[in-house]
């Protein structure tokens, strides 16, 4: 009898730990790309240094060749988009892809959009909605971008976008950007 609530008292704290840890659980979509270097080897290396830093890596899109958008260059870009469960806030997420980044070569440059090896942006933290200076989530150019919008699909047509409600199966459809996106 007394082995046995013992027994029980144990079993009941696991699961409201496993239940704890459950809940803080959450999902981040990166949209992550490049368009310099050897471009199928960053976005690995990329892929498997977010599964160290970030959390579990849970469902890869295919990759896709883009054509840069807001600026030109002869270089296409390789974009894929990685699903991660983690128990980090969102901060602390930027923090880890901010360092992958440079870690992976990347400098940044003056002018706003340029050629880059790898760029890593959190297009969705959960639902959640937020605006500081410096993170924004959901991502403030999903719907203008075909370059996010197809990875995206390919994995998470039916995700209702929490500022807009709308599906992103339906984004892509009223979506006006017609630079190239192919299957790599
Ligand atoms: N920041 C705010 N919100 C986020 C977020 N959700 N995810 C801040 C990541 N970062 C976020 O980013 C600038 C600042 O944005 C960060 O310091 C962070 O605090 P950055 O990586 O330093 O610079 P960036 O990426 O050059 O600028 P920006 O404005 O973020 O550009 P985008 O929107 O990332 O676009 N064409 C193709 N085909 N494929 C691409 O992947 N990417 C871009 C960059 C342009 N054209 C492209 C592609
Ligand atoms: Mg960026």
């Amino acid at each position: 009898m007394y082995y046995f609530s013992i027994n029980t008292f144990f079993i009941q704290i696991s699961l409201l730990f496993l239940q704890t840890n459950f809940l803080n659980m959450a999902k981040v979509l990166f949209l992550i790309g490049g368009n310099l270097g050897n471009r199928e080897e960053i976005l690995q290396n990329t892929v498997a240094r977010i599964g160290d830093e970030v959390g579990k890596v849970l469902q890869l899109s295919s990759i896709y060749e883009t054509a840069p958008w807001g600026f030109s260059h002869e270089q296409n870009f390789l974009n894929q988009v990685v699903v991660v469960e983690t128990n980090l806030p969102p901060m602390a997420v930027l923090d880890r892809i901010q360092h992958i980044e440079l870690e992976l070569g990347r400098k940044r440059k003056k002018n706003r959009y340029s050629e880059r090896t790898i760029d890593i942006d959190i297009l969705f933290y959960d639902l959640e909605v937020m605006t500081t200076e410096r993170l924004e989530v959901p991502h403030p150019r999903i719907a203008e971008r075909k370059f996010a919008l197809i990875p995206l699909n390919e994995i998470a047509g039916n995700l209702i976008h929490p500022v807009f409600n709308k599906r992103i199966s339906d984004l892509l459809q009223v979506c006006p950007d017609e630079l190239e996106v192919t299957r790599y």
